[in-house]
């Protein structure tokens, strides 16, 4: 599957897709401030789709208020998880993720995570290795990556993707965006 991915500056897309958390609660407060801090925000309100929220915190941010941090505690950081048909009828060729990390240490295992599932069955997985693309401790920096939608991804497969923390080491992951290139 490794062939498939590839890291490449943040082309410009034809669409994006995000949504917004309603203000009913606190947590989706929180998911509501991190999506308006990142992208521009075009399909429906899918409260369900942003997860792991339990991780964010207030500590240390790129852009105020919240930004997820993993470590032995929670492995999996802040992410994205929604149908594609949600983003509309098209076939999509491309998945473009970007977020901005800070890592304590530059030799972390961290690695970007991209599952696509149909019926609760996964059809695909990726964890692609940030630590090669980490340049120094310490300061935020921003990733951007792409990878080809495989194929027989259909509009009621559901894409999941976030930061896995594999050596459970602390980081900080903030402003994390998803956008299809059609
Ligand atoms: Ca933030």
């Amino acid at each position: 599957m490794k062939n498939v991915v590839k890291l490449l500056l943040f082309a410009s897309v034809a669409a994006f897709i995000s949504c917004e958390a309603p203000d009913a609660t606190e947590n989706d407060n929180k998911a509501g401030e991190q999506d308006s801090n990142a992208y521009v925000i075009s399909t429906p309100m899918y409260p369900e789709c942003w997860i792991n929220e339990h991780t964010l915190q207030r500590e240390v941010v790129h852009t105020q208020p919240w930004a997820s941090k993993i470590d032995s505690s929670w492995q999996d950081s802040y992410g994205y998880r929604d149908f594609f048909r949600n983003a509309g009828p098209q076939m999509l060729k491309l998945i473009n993720v970007s977020f901005w990390a800070l890592f304590p240490k530059t030799e972390i295992d961290a690695k970007l995570v991209v599952g696509i599932d149909s019926m609760e069955t996964q059809t695909f997985w990726v964890g692609i290795e940030l630590k090669d693309s980490i340049k120094t401790a310490n300061e935020w920096q921003k990733f951007n990556i792409s990878l080809g939608t495989p194929a027989k991804t259909g509009p009621d497969h559901r894409l999941t993707v976030y930061v896995w923390g594999f050596d459970k080491q602390r980081m900080y992951v903030d402003d994390f965006a998803v956008s299809y290139t059609y």
